[in-house]
């Protein structure tokens, strides 16, 4: 009744307007899950592979050889596999592929039956997406998770990669910590994107947006941003560091080069130990609770001395430091690089692995935030992710675009029928 009778795969197009894989689980009574993969921009050098062609069409950025990967090499390895089997799935998925970075497969045609495999589980069972979450959860790790709603972290200005402006910090996020529901938050949230884009059109700034919804200005500093913000917290009648806290993820490794932090819009050249005191500064100037990739990808020492100096007060988060593999995070425990982990599961390649890793995490006190990719569908599997495994916090762009809201839209919809669930109300800070 559970078995996997068919797996296909097509190409589809992402936010981005690129190129992504979709897959379709189906069993033997015709129950069916279709899943979609994101893509990233600023992507972490030690990531899982991404499989393009490199063909003429799409810009060398079609996906069809892992399209057909799933179709010739996987469809046949899990055929007649029970649905249910996750953690058997994915590693038979790994030892198909045979490499550490998936780079035969791909790691988006691997994670695209991950996904829809996951999708499919909860839908045999006939529970909420969430739940089934949890459960392969602690079947997998042994850990009892308790599940909950997670504070968002909107990204209401982008710059870096994201954008065509000249704001060098990628993400700037607000996080409503005085909400008291998940509802409530993003009420807030939308309320105070709808004030700063008021304020833009004052100050005769542009509107228009980045990759992740925010908005894209061309702005004198990183302060501005912030600043900007805070005055758009202050017109909703909401109070900064109150009921309001701010996130940034800087995506340093895209601005460093050869030991320096090269802050163009600021003009301003910085080495590890000044960069960290440039964001401490900020932190004392601001009610900043987060900070993610504050220093680069390979620059240890320095991500080290920002988690002496900072760590303490702040949530430092790994992302491409630690892109969502166990091994790397493993790393950081034992040299004390950052305090948490930013969770995508496409860096990795599949559920199972992204599951081991958050386990690894909660076992020395380090919080996970699911993240989605700047280039996204309408696959809203992440918002589930974050409940199911109590995460607490999900990173999922501005209360704008369809690829955006469709996880905080599902977010709502589980809260407005799940009142078991507490939100993560104190979760940083
Ligand atoms: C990040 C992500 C998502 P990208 O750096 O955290 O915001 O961006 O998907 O481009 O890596
Ligand atoms: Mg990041």
């Amino acid at each position: 009744m559970s078995i996997i009778s068919s797996i296909q795969a097509i190409q589809v197009i992402d936010s981005r307007g690129m190129p992504t894989v979709s897959c379709k689980v189906e069993l033997d009574n015709g129950l069916n899950s279709i899943s979609m993969v994101p893509s990233g921009a600023s992507t972490g050098s030690r990531e899982a592979l991404e499989l393009r062609d490199g063909a003429k069409s799409f810009m060398g950025k079609g996906v069809l050889k892992a399209v057909t990967n799933i179709q010739e090499i996987i469809a046949p390895a899990l055929i007649g596999i029970d649905v249910r089997n996750q953690q058997e799935i994915d590693e038979k998925m790994i030892i198909l592929d045979g490499t550490s970075s998936k780079s035969k497969l791909g790691a988006n045609a691997i994670l695209g039956v991950s996904l829809a495999v996951l999708n499919l589980g909860a839908k045999t069972l006939g529970v909420p997406l969430f739940h089934y979450i949890n459960q392969v959860f602690n079947n997998i790790n042994g850990e009892n998770l308790e599940m909950q709603m997670p504070m968002p972290m909107l990204n209401i200005i982008n710059g870096g990669q994201h954008a065509d402006n000249n704001v060098d910090i990628q993400e700037f996020m607000i996080m409503p910590i005085g909400a008291s529901s998940f509802s409530q938050a993003m009420q807030w949230s939308t309320e105070i994107y709808a004030n700063l884009k008021k304020l833009l059109q004052t100050k005769g700034l542009s509107t228009s947006v980045g990759d992740e919804g925010g908005f894209a200005p061309n702005l004198s500093s990183n302060t501005e941003a912030i600043e900007l913000i805070i005055t758009a917290i202050r017109n909703n009648n909401l109070v900064e560091g109150k009921d309001v806290g701010i996130a940034l993820d800087c995506a340093a490794s895209e601005f460093y080069d050869n030991g320096i932090y090269n802050l163009k819009g600021e003009s301003k050249k910085l080495n590890s130990i000044e960069f960290t005191q440039y964001l401490e500064e900020l932190t004392n100037k601001y009610p900043i609770l987060s900070i993610e990739d504050g220093m680069d990808e390979n620059d240890f020492k320095g991500w080290n001395h920002l988690t002496d100096v900072l760590g303490k007060k702040c949530q430092l988060v790994g992302d491409d430091l630690f892109v969502t593999n166990a091994f790397e995070l493993q790393r950081g425990i034992e040299e004390s690089l950052a305090n948490s982990i930013l969770i995508k599961f496409n860096q990795i390649g599949t559920i199972t692995e992204t599951m081991k890793t958050i386990h690894l995490g909660n076992q020395h006190g380090f919080k996970s935030i699911i993240s989605h990719r700047s280039g996204e569908t309408e696959d809203s599997t992440i918002a589930d992710l974050c409940v199911g495994l109590g995460s607490g916090q999900i990173k999922t762009g501005a209360p704008c675009r369809s690829d955006r809201v469709a996880k905080y839209n599902r977010l709502l919809w589980i809260e407005a029928q799940q009142s078991d669930l507490n939100f993560a109300k104190n979760v940083i800070g």
